[in-house]
């Protein structure tokens, strides 16, 4: 008898269908031939082959610096992943489809990347349908389900305990509520200085949403998402792992005495559309006539810490749930701040503000600076080149807006 398979048991991968020829030709003439001979089977239905066909890809992926991968290979990716989690689809597995469409998201290109979130938008729908039934995971009671609660309230003579040496003793940010965007082209933005806009995300879905672990779980928690492990970036020990986000919710809910998790600097709101909806582009980043450069989110428990360093664009940092401090100093005082020699870390500071050493950095000791506490609902302004140290107080969401000033603009 012949199977009988309904629309509803097979992703539509419409891109991938007009694409493949001419994707296989372009891998076959940077000599990915035994790519090409793999992914034709896969398109037959063979898994062992898409297995085979994503692990030459993702060799490709990591065979030098990610600005000289070829874009054919990241492309080659999300066709691979496409077809595995299409043999996962199938099988009714479609957790384990998921964790393949993200792979392909997060590190394939843009060719197929349609195919992708309209694969990821049916697997998640099929999920939560099997779940829905008996929903083990879902967090009951009380502010169990929250993240951040009333009983997180910071201790400020504990909180100044742990802050790098004088914080909060010298300048504080000014702080401006409701601000208008011609105030703020006026008085901030024209002559790059940082201020702390409140008031500003009262609008915000993402302000009444995030902090429930029931409604991060029910949109996001199949997903994977990369994360980094460790005390920061320029430490030894530091690691990216890929977790589940409700792996990573639990992780930030247990968060023990080991070293922090932290969802950094990821693009999620490209990745993840039910929380992009939550989230609204401030005006603020439409002054100087705007390219929006990238929308990331920086998601972890209390203690995690960005190390002082300088981004080359205007960012606004909206505090979403939970509480950071936040120190910045001018681009003028790069000198003094010891910025790191290797090409890759010229805009991160060799000095440790949770551990300074005066003799090795003596320049340091006396500059000044402008700090603050970034407090839920809070937006801060930090314009281009300003060097700043960013450490959470309390689990925290937030999300940074990076944008550059077209070139007839003043700033740019
Ligand atoms: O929130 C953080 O930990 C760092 C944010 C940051 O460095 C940025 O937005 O550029």
């Amino acid at each position: 008898m012949a199977t009988v398979t309904s629309d509803d048991d097979v992703l539509t991968t419409p891109a991938l269908d007009t694409e493949a020829v001419n994707l296989l030709q372009m891998i076959s003439n940077e000599g990915g031939y035994a790519y090409v001979s793999m992914s034709t089977r896969a398109a037959n239905g063979d898994l062992r082959a898409a297995e085979a066909a994503r692990e030459m890809a993702w060799e490709q992926l990591h065979s030098g610096p990610w600005h000289s991968v070829l874009p054919v290979w990241r492309d080659a990716y999300s066709m691979a992943c496409l077809y595995v989690a299409k043999f996962h689809y199938r099988n009714r597995e479609f957790v384990e489809a998921l964790r393949v469409l993200d792979m392909g998201l997060i590190m394939g290109g843009m060719l197929l990347r349609k195919d992708l979130e309209l694969a990821v938008g049916k697997a998640t729908e099929r999920a939560n349908d099997l779940v829905r039934v008996s929903d083990e995971s879902v967090v009951n009671g009380g502010d169990n389900h929250k993240l951040v609660t009333n009983q997180n309230e910071i201790n400020m003579i504990q909180v100044l305990q742990i802050l790098p040496k004088k914080s909060l003793s010298c300048k504080l940010v000014s702080k401006r509520s409701a601000l208008s965007l011609e105030g703020f082209m006026r008085d901030y933005f024209l002559s790059g200085s940082p201020v702390l806009l409140s008031d500003s995300m009262t609008h915000w879905p993402a302000r009444t949403k995030w902090n429930d672990l029931n409604y991060l779980k029910r949109v996001a928690g199949y997903r994977t998402v990369p994360v980094e492990v460790g005390k920061n970036y320029l430490c030894n020990d530091w690691k990216q792992e890929m977790l589940t986000f409700s792996d990573f919710l639990e992780r930030i809910r247990a968060n023990g005495p080991d070293v922090p998790t932290y969802l950094a600097q990821h693009p999620l709101f490209d990745q993840i559309q039910e929380l992009r909806n939550d989230i609204v582009i401030p005006d603020y980043c439409f002054a100087g006539g705007t390219e929006m450069k990238s929308v990331n989110a920086w998601f972890g428990p209390a203690g995690t810490v960005t190390p002082l360093h300088h981004d080359p664009h205007h960012n606004i940092l909206a505090q979403v749930v939970g509480k950071k401090y936040v120190r910045l100093y001018p681009a003028s005082l790069s000198e003094e701040l010891y910025p790191h020699t290797e090409s890759m870390l010229k805009n991160s500071s060799q000095v440790d503000l949770d551990n300074i050493d005066p003799d090795e950095f003596p320049k340091f000791q006396d500059l000044e600076f402008m700090d603050c506490i970034l407090e839920e609902g809070d937006m801060l302004y930090i314009p281009p080149k300003w060097w700043h140290y960013v450490r959470s107080l309390t689990t925290s969401l937030s999300v940074s807006f990076w944008w550059s000033a077209s070139p007839s603009s003043p700033t740019s």
